[in-house]
């Protein structure tokens, strides 16, 4: 057995398993490492973001966009502590990522060393990152490594993938031992689940029966790739598609089955067909308050007078919030292919769904007709359809959109139109600042040679701004679209609606003169030697986006968004106890209206 120092242990590891980036920032407890990783600087890649935060945002986006992970690194201590948010938002969004921290060297362990945590326990850092991953590991000895490193990358894409920790002492790093190098742990989705062939043969007798079925598919159905079988088996039955954000473009979304979001900042025809729906085929989806208008029957959906079938991988999510009439424990592209076949062998009639499709038709036209007026509108500050419009006018197909969170979020979930899976990247079950304007750095080293834009509001982008450093220090071209409010304006607007119009806490203002207040983005852009413009009229916008996108480097776009105009509610969203009284589209949303089963 050759003998390795543990830091070239866990290097030849990362090399073996084509991890050709480490996102990580030193720290004397990983300087063993960072030799080790300079040694192999020709096959493997160290990028250093300005903020450990970063790192993780930029390893989750980047597994987002090719459904290979890639590791951070960050250590004992402070450093580590930084990337318990974006893990939180990894493990809420099954994002993977493999976070290597270092820690106390075992020799000092319990005795209060620097940056030791240790109230309860010894080198306790595995406690605080346990909620936040799939699984902590922290190996005390060389020879504990390889089956660490093996069974840490095996957990992190096997099942419903998630973050994985390993937290290395700082002496495992240097010390070294008779080890072999394990051998690669088995991609995202070499082993996949699948139904019964009894539970594919009631499915299917469920969903001939159904006069008004609908699918709603979720970011299992993106993470299993089953984009060809999701839009076979729709087109085959004619079924109409709701998503998800991050199932968005697994159906393209100009597909005229494909209806959108549901929920509050859903589609209406995604809500009037999700609550008139006899039977739901959930796919990798999982009906949280956002998509499912906080549970209240007869908004976004009508069970248990609807019918459900709900296929995940997870069998946690099975029944979580709505106990399905069928509940499979499937991978959904195996689940999908299963179905494809027994429709095959029963060769269905086509038109079974003609009637309810000519009802999402006419809500598609409704919907139509009430928003597009004000996509077409030119104004100054700028409408938000305007830039929604826009950036689709302008970007290719493949283009990635990286989305932060706030207004402009709920913007993209209602009106974006992703054309693929994998390329619209949402912050969704944890929604944590910040994620738009890292992830896209990530994103854009996942996919070089597609146009990667991040739309990330002034609050957000306010919390990473030196994302731009470490653009311009890697050259990563990307396009920061602000969406420059001068305030949280999300929650700002449901201060409003609470609390009798008073605002506090939630607006920008300089001093004393209560004049709303940001910093001069474009200015603070360029000072960190990344391209910027600021744009205050419409009309200038598509012209700036194409401009930025043409330049092919780090560029970031300041536009002024009216803050004022609200996207509108199609469904609902609750916060007990307060009541829900939200104004909703088209005032058609009463739950008696929804016909019985
Ligand atoms: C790290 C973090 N802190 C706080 C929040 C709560 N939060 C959600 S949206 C939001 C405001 C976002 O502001 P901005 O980026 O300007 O977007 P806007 O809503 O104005 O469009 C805040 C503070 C959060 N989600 N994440
Ligand atoms: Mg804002």
């Amino acid at each position: 057995m050759p003998r390795m120092k543990g830091a070239d242990l866990i290097t030849e590891y990362l090399i073996d398993s084509k991890i050709p980036y480490v996102f990580g920032i030193c720290g004397h407890g990983n300087v063993g490492i960072l030799d080790s990783l300079y040694a192999a600087r020709d096959r493997i890649t160290l990028i250093s973001p300005r903020h450990e935060q970063v790192a993780a945002h930029m390893a989750d986006a980047y597994f987002r966009v090719r459904h290979e992970a890639v590791a951070t690194l960050t250590s004992c201590g402070p450093g580590s502590c930084n990337i318990v948010m974006p893990l939180a938002l990894a493990i809420s969004d099954s994002s993977a990522l493999l976070a290597i921290t270092a820690n106390v060297p075992t020799s000092q362990f319990n005795r209060s060393p620097f940056q030791e945590i240790n109230a309860h326990f010894q080198a306790d850092f595995p406690n605080i990152i346990r909620p936040v991953v799939k699984r902590s590991f922290q190996p005390t000895r060389v020879d504990m490594l390889p089956l660490a490193l093996r069974q840490a990358t095996a957990t992190m894409l096997s099942g419903r993938p998630g973050p994985v920790n390993v937290d290395v002492p700082f002496n495992v790093f240097q010390e070294e031992g008779d080890v072999e190098v394990p051998p690669p742990s088995p991609p995202l989705n070499a082993q996949r689940s699948g139904a019964s062939p009894e539970e594919i043969a009631a499915c299917l007798d469920l969903i001939l029966k159904a006069k008004r079925p609908v699918i709603f598919v979720g970011h299992g159905v993106t993470l299993s790739e089953a984009s060809r079988e999701l839009t076979e088996f729709a087109h085959r039955l004619q079924i109409p598609v709701i998503s998800s954000p991050n199932g968005m473009g697994v159906l393209d979304m100009t597909d005229p089955l494909a209806l959108g979001f549901i929920g509050r900042n859903g589609a209406y025809p995604a809500n009037e067909a999700g609550r008139h729906a006899d039977l739901v085929i959930a796919i990798g989806a999982r009906f949280d308050d956002r998509s499912a208008s906080s549970w209240m029957p007869g908004y976004s959906w009508n069970f248990p007078q609807t019918k459900l079938i709900h296929a995940d991988v997870d069998p946690v999510e099975l029944g979580r919030n709505y106990p399905p009439d069928i509940g499979v424990m499937a991978d959904a592209r195996t689940f999908l292919r299963q179905l494809q076949a027994e429709v095959d062998r029963r060769n269905p009639k086509r038109d079974a769904t003609k009637a309810w499709n000519a009802d999402v038709r006419k809500w598609q036209s409704e919907w139509d007709d009430f928003v597009r007026p004000n996509f077409e509108t030119h104004a100054s500050p700028i409408r938000p359809e305007r830039i929604v419009a826009d950036c689709q006018a302008v970007l290719p197909p493949d283009a990635i959109l990286c989305c932060d969170v706030g207004v402009s979020h709920n913007w993209y979930m209602q009106f974006w139109k992703a054309r693929r899976p994998q390329t619209m990247l949402n912050s969704w079950g944890f929604s944590g600042m910040g994620f738009g304007a890292a992830g896209a750095l990530g994103a854009k080293l996942a996919a070089p040679d597609r146009p990667v834009v991040a739309v990330t509001g002034d609050g957000c982008f306010t919390m990473v701004p030196h994302v731009l450093c470490t653009a311009v220090e890697y050259n990563i071209p990307v396009v920061w679209v602000i969406w420059n409010n001068f305030g949280w304006v999300s929650i700002r607007d449901i201060q409003l609606g609470m609390f009798g119009g008073r605002e506090h806490g939630t607006m920008f203002h300089e001093g004393p003169n209560n004049k709303p207040y940001n910093p001069d983005f474009a200015a603070w852009a360029r000072a960190t030697g990344v391209e910027a413009m600021t744009v205050t009229k419409s009309q200038d916008f598509k012209g700036a986006l194409e401009h930025a996108i043409r330049a092919n480097k780090p560029f970031l776009l300041d536009v002024h968004v009216d803050a004022e105009v609200r996207p509108p509610s199609t469904g609902a969203w609750q916060l007990p106890p307060t009541p829900y009284k939200e104004p909703v589209f088209g005032k058609r949303y009463l739950p008696d209206a929804v016909p019985a089963k």
